[in-house]
């Protein structure tokens, strides 16, 4: 086969570690439904930065849909039914966006993946992510399924030990990352987001991971 005759059928999913896959453009053809039903989910929930329990402000400015939303502050991480800013439940999480999980969910091996959280990431050219591990949920075996939207990123894919060299996985808008079984405790983090306008969503990068955490 020649290349312009691959180029027909699209980026190929890539496997990057066992129950690791990379969806290259995988959110792409709904793309648009997809925004549409972010906006009234960030008009409910806005975008904001979260305290740390040490103390410090995240980077990263964050909302949520879904039955449970991620939060931090003093206390320490956990999920909680209400935003603490409104007092009002999480906004609810989109179909379209729960259809694009469940998808990708099997097209990266794990069958029947209904999440109930959606956190939603948002980054400035300069932030990061730095190294950790998702434990806050209540079923491991469950995956994760991840959405990049915007500016690209440097992806850090980290092993089970915080020391593990991790591995540098470039992404881009609208690559989707499913990971689950037994990469599901990798430590992972986001290199510092390059300066940059993209085209559909501006100077940010955004990032949509769908769990089922309760
Ligand atoms: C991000 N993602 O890509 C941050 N966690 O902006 C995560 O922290 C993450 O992409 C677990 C599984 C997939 C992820
Ligand atoms: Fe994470």
């Amino acid at each position: 086969m020649i290349q312009s005759d691959l180029d027909l059928f699209g980026p190929q999913p890539q496997r990057l570690a066992t129950h690791t896959v990379l969806l290259p453009g995988f959110a792409l053809p709904p793309l648009e439904a997809l925004l549409d039903a972010l906006r009234p989910v960030l008009r409910a929930a806005p975008f904001r930065h979260m305290q740390t329990p040490g103390g410090q402000h995240m980077a990263v400015a964050l909302s949520n849909c879904g039955t449970l939303g991620w939060v931090s502050d003093a206390q320490g991480y956990r999920y909680t039914l209400l935003d603490p800013q409104s007092g009002q439940p999480w906004p609810a999480l989109p179909q379209v966006l729960l259809d694009l999980a469940g998808k990708a969910a099997q097209a990266a091996g794990f069958d029947g993946f209904v999440p109930d959280a959606c956190l939603v990431n948002h980054y400035l050219p300069g932030t990061r992510l730095t190294l950790h591990q998702d434990r806050n949920e209540r079923d491991f075996s469950q995956p994760i399924v991840s959405i990049s939207l915007g500016l690209p990123a440097v992806f850090l894919l980290g092993g089970l030990q915080r020391s593990d060299r991790p591995r540098h996985v470039p992404l881009s808008h609208g690559d989707v990352l499913v990971w689950g079984g037994e990469d599901r405790l990798r430590f992972h983090g986001v290199l510092p987001i390059k300066p940059g306008v993209h085209p559909r969503m501006g100077e940010r990068r955004i990032n949509l991971t769908l769990r089922k955490a309760g």
